[in-house]
């Protein structure tokens, strides 16, 4: 496919902004039953059929568990000064509370030295939706014990990583976890409880305040978490088009910022909803943050539940019992995985960010974005972050203080429902022989990140 040509050398960066690459520990380790890991929510999930498009599962991941070294090598020819992976959680606590798996901790120090030796910072995030199934069983993130048992787990790691890890994430997209494993039932655990769902948030949001006292506790530098945000736009202009929207802005995109970020739920009727002692809850909920990450991949186009809403949204069941209704949004160009394509999304979020909270917005890091697409020739993916980077830039260049960067993902990897079916890469990945090979976009990354360093160099005299 022939693209129009990129609109020249991208603006330079800040000095120090940082130019990393994300993952995750489900989709990319495999070794799922191996050196005492225990099982997840996410392996009983995807053992059952139908749950997984291609009937793939997290037992092979990308092989990451043996191959760290060679993709350390990978991320190290790509100059990243940054690497974000996740810890899982099955691996260092099997059964989520009591004993500790010695050799799952030896894994992740072992990782954290091949990245230290090779100048590339380790970047953990704590949890990224393996919740250890005994805690799964015994109600998962309905249940408030899970947050205290995150906590001790939280401790555990920072107690052997500290020392090496310069920055942190708690949680990884705590509205994904809420929204499709507990609201629609899509990923794990599978349940379908719609607005009985919240308590599910409340809980991660309290493990994530304890965490964050967990972590200082242990000496932890640099604390933050990564929640995902997609700028809602209103589709029609009836006032159930216009509660219809606000209602999914509010469970998407606020129902986390508020608390963590000024302690109150974006609305009582939210707070009236969540269990347990709230009042006192969001005040370790909103624990100070040294910065806050940011996922951002599309907008999202929402109105009143009507007949010509989706009801599949992103490969997911909309149930029509929903007060409202996510409509397509036409005019972009889409991924592979049919998601639009719209950069300037990512501006209109993060001023939206600085206007909602203002001071009170630690500096941001966007943690995760890229896009779907088949091919190592892969024009689209480099046209796609070119586009992204220049409307941070733009963002920046309004006054918003962002310090990095984190594309996912490093390789292909094992999509969730998806299974092997999209691709997200800079490099590809033959899954049956594990095989790497560096797209287009990866050479294409490379040479953004050793431009971007040349143009920050001071300049003599
Ligand atoms: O692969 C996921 C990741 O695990 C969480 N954020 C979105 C990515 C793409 O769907």
């Amino acid at each position: 496919m022939t693209l129009p040509p990129l609109p020249g050398p991208l603006p330079a960066f800040p000095p120090g902004f940082l130019w990393g690459v994300s993952a995750s520990a489900f989709q990319t380790e495999g070794a799922a039953t191996r050196d005492g890991r225990g099982p997840s929510g996410w392996d009983e999930f995807a053992a059952q059929p139908g749950r997984i498009k291609d009937g793939s599962d997290g037992s092979l991941g990308t092989g990451f568990y043996d191959r760290y070294r060679e993709d350390v090598a990978l991320l190290a020819g790509l100059g990243a000064g940054a690497f974000r992976f996740s810890v899982s959680w099955p691996r260092v606590v099997p059964d989520g509370s009591g004993a500790v798996n010695p050799a799952g901790l030896d894994f992740y120090d072992r990782l954290v030295d091949e990245l230290c030796a090779h100048g590339i910072a380790p970047v953990p995030t704590l949890y990224h939706w393996d919740t250890p199934l005994p805690l799964e069983r015994a109600g998962g993130w309905l249940n408030r014990d899970t947050a205290h048992r995150f906590a001790d787990y939280a401790s555990t790691v920072a107690e052997r990583l500290a020392d090496r890890v310069p920055m942190w994430i708690t949680i990884n997209e705590p509205a994904e976890v809420t929204l499709l494993g507990y609201a629609l039932g899509e990923h794990a655990p599978g349940r379908k409880l719609l607005f009985d769902a919240l308590p599910a948030a409340h809980h991660q949001l309290l493990a994530h305040g304890l965490a964050v006292r967990a972590l200082r506790a242990a000496t932890a530098a640099e604390i933050g978490i990564a929640v995902s945000h997609s700028p809602v736009r209103t589709a029609g202009d009836t006032e159930e088009d216009r509660f219809g929207a606000e209602l999914y802005d509010s469970v998407y995109n606020w129902l986390f910022a508020d608390p963590l970020l000024t302690g109150a739920y974006p609305d009582e009727n939210f707070a009236a909803l969540m269990p347990g002692p709230v009042a006192e809850d969001l005040k370790v909920i909103s624990s100070p943050l040294d910065w806050y990450g940011v996922n951002y991949y599309n907008p999202t186009l929402v109105g009143a539940p009507a007949p010509e809403a989706l009801d599949s949204f992103a490969g997911f069941d909309m149930p029509g019992e929903l007060p409202f209704g996510i409509r397509q949004i036409e005019g972009y160009e889409m991924t592979d995985f049919g998601w639009p394509v719209v950069p300037e999304g990512l501006r209109d979020m993060l001023v939206g960010l600085k206007d909602r909270f203002g001071d009170r917005l630690p500096p941001i890091r966007i943690t995760e974005n890229g896009c779907g697409y088949d091919g190592i020739e892969d024009t689209r993916r480099i046209a796609f972050i070119d586009g992204h980077l220049r409307a941070l830039h733009a963002a920046m260049a309004d006054g918003i203080d962002v310090r990095a960067y984190f594309i996912w993902s490093l390789t292909d990897n094992l999509e969730w429902i998806e299974g092997y079916g999209q691709r997200f890469g800079l490099v590809h990945v033959d899954h049956p022989t594990m095989r790497r090979t560096p797209k287009d976009s990866y050479r294409w990354y490379r040479d953004v990140i050793r431009a971007q360093h040349g143009l920050s160099r001071p300049t003599a005299g």
